[in-house]
Order: structure tokens, then sequence, then C-alpha cells
């Protein structure tokens, strides 16, 4: 068992994020028997769950003559239009049926509030709007956080940043995270992290 000052926090593993979903992650069910066993061995687990209105401002269909993956500019910056995916109360949006979501202590919900999205458990892509997640953790003694799930240069780069500036000590398990490497973002991400200090481990 681990320390009670280390918490586990399993980003977005859900359907849409998996092959067959909506924005699929290539492996990104492959790593559902890796993070059951992960749970069993943090005293404080927390999971995320993405949670868009179906009217969310990064969809590509929500701007007329958008496609997927073109960037737009938002009032809190550059803002990548995704595919429709983890629409609030739909079956993607739901965790993947074989994650032990019995053993979350706190699930976060982000990405609900249709003019801005939300990549990091911790802050809105404003970077200053909290979801609560620090107060939950703090509350708790936690000073060191261990990121996996999904997507590896997506959420959970961004939410290991906002967790190092947040002063945690920061380990991603990239074994337990997969990518979605849009135009190099994965090996972008990896260095990033290595400069921001993020220990990665496989
Ligand atoms: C994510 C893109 C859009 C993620 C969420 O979980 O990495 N990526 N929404
Ligand atoms: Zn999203």
């Amino acid at each position: 068992m681990r320390p009670a000052n280390e918490a586990l926090i399993v980003i977005d593993v859900q359907n849409d994020f998996c092959p067959g979903g909506a924005l699929a992650v290539p492996g990104g069910d492959e790593i559902v028997p890796r993070v059951n066993a992960l749970l069993d061995e943090f005293q404080t687990r927390v999971l995320t769950q993405d949670w868009h209105p179906a009217d969310h401002s990064s969809f590509a269909a929500n701007h007329p003559g958008m496609a997927p993956y073109q960037v737009i500019e938002m009032p809190y910056g550059a803002q990548i239009l995704w595919p429709v995916h983890c629409v609030q109360d739909t079956p993607g949006a739901e965790f993947h049926p074989d994650l032990d979501v019995a053993k979350a202590d706190h699930i976060v919900r982000k990405g609900f509030r249709p003019e801005i999205d939300s990549y990091s458990a911790f802050f809105e892509n404003d970077h200053e709007t909290p979801t609560g997640l620090d107060d939950y953790l703090s509350a708790r003694g936690i000073d060191h956080v261990t990121l996996v799930g999904l997507a590896t240069d997506f959420c959970v780069l961004y939410s290991a940043l906002d967790a190092v500036r947040l002063g945690y000590a920061v380990t991603v398990l990239e074994g337990a995270c997969r990518g979605i490497d849009l135009n190099g973002s994965l090996e972008d991400a990896r260095t990033t992290m290595l400069d921001a200090r993020i220990v990665l481990e496989p």
C-alpha cells in the first residue's frame, strides 16, 4: 500500500476515448487492467470524467464550416475543435465498463460549461477557474500525485502540469496512459513533462 500522502488520479477512462468511441485513443482500453490494479495500491483514488453539454464550444459541430482538429481562438486562447464526445448522460461519457469505479473516493467532472473546455483535472482551460480537486487533495494531506489515463498528450499532460504548478510532486505512469498524438503532440508532451520535472515511469 502506498503512503497516505499519495493519491492516484485516473484521467478520463471513458467509452468515447476507447476504441469504438467518438474520440478513440488508440489502445485506450488496454490500460484498464493496470489502472484497476493501481486502484488497490493507493489510499486516495480520484477519477476524472469529461462531461460536456451537447452545445459545448469545443465541438467542431457547433462551429459552422469548421472540421474536427481545426483550431479556433477562444477568449482563453487557442482551442482545438474535437468530434462530439463525452456528452453528459450518453454511453460515450460513461466510464469504461471494466473500470473499477467503486474503488474511487472522489469523481471530478469537467468541461461542463458550454463556453470553456477543461483538459486539466485542476483548472479549466483559462488556467484559473478551479475544479475543486486541489482543495480536496490538500484537505486530505496529499502532496504527491500519480497520474494515469487518457489522453497522455491532452488531459493527462495538462493535469500533470497544473499539479506541478500547485506544488505537488508528480509522477506519470506512461504505461498506464495512451495518447491521441495529433501532429507529434505525444512526443511534445513527453518533452514538456520532463522539462517540468514530472517523473515519467513506465
Ligand atoms: C480530452 C480532448 C478533448 C482528454 C478530452 O481526455 O484528453 N482530449 N477532451
Ligand atoms: Zn473533452
